[in-house]
């Protein structure tokens, strides 16, 4: 009998093992928006981006990727997403999450016209947004001298963004 206890118990520490090692491995997404301000100027932006490269340096596809910016009847659109580094340090919950800064490199279209360069960072500090922030640099792939906006990192003023584990409808797996 006692023996079978130890088995049994052994068996679960194995399982629970191999779920910390899976979870671990969980892909993530964030999702949101908001504003900040640079001076007078509001930023405002809405997205959803998949982890490419994990907390672990585990690498997964990136699911539909969206990240539009909006600023002085100015607009970004994000058409390729070729980096997403997400990494842990603060906790992002609710909900709980394996991740709570989204490290982003990519192409998209500034006013309609493809060719231009961005560089972000978004994080998920808690709930509200209050303490979440956002960096983005956007320039002429052709002319980097053309930066046509540049927001240091700075906290929401409003809206909210959220890391999650990757789940729902995005192409989440490895
Ligand atoms: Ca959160
Ligand atoms: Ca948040």
């Amino acid at each position: 009998m006692k023996k079978h206890v130890w088995k049994i118990s052994l068996l679960a520490i194995l399982a629970l093992g191999l779920i910390g090692i899976l979870w671990a491995h969980q892909p993530g997404r964030m999702t949101g928006g908001g504003s900040v301000f640079v001076g007078d100027m509001r930023v405002t932006h809405g997205f959803e981006l998949y982890c490419t490269v994990d907390v672990d340096g585990t690498t997964f596809q990136p699911g539909p990727n969206n990240l539009e910016i909006n600023w002085n009847g100015n607009r970004f659109h994000l058409e390729n997403l070729e980096a997403g580094l997400c990494t842990a340090g603060v906790d992002p919950a609710p909900p709980k999450a394996p991740f709570y800064k989204f490290d982003g490199w990519g192409t998209g279209k500034y006013n309609g016209v493809s060719g231009f360069r961005i560089r972000f960072t978004l994080t998920d500090k808690g709930e509200p947004g209050v303490n979440d922030t956002a960096m983005f640099d956007i320039w002429e792939d052709a002319n980097p001298s053309n930066d046509v906006l540049y927001v240091p990192e700075n906290v929401l003023t409003f809206g909210n963004q959220q890391a999650h584990f990757c789940t729902g409808n995005g192409n989440c797996t490895p």
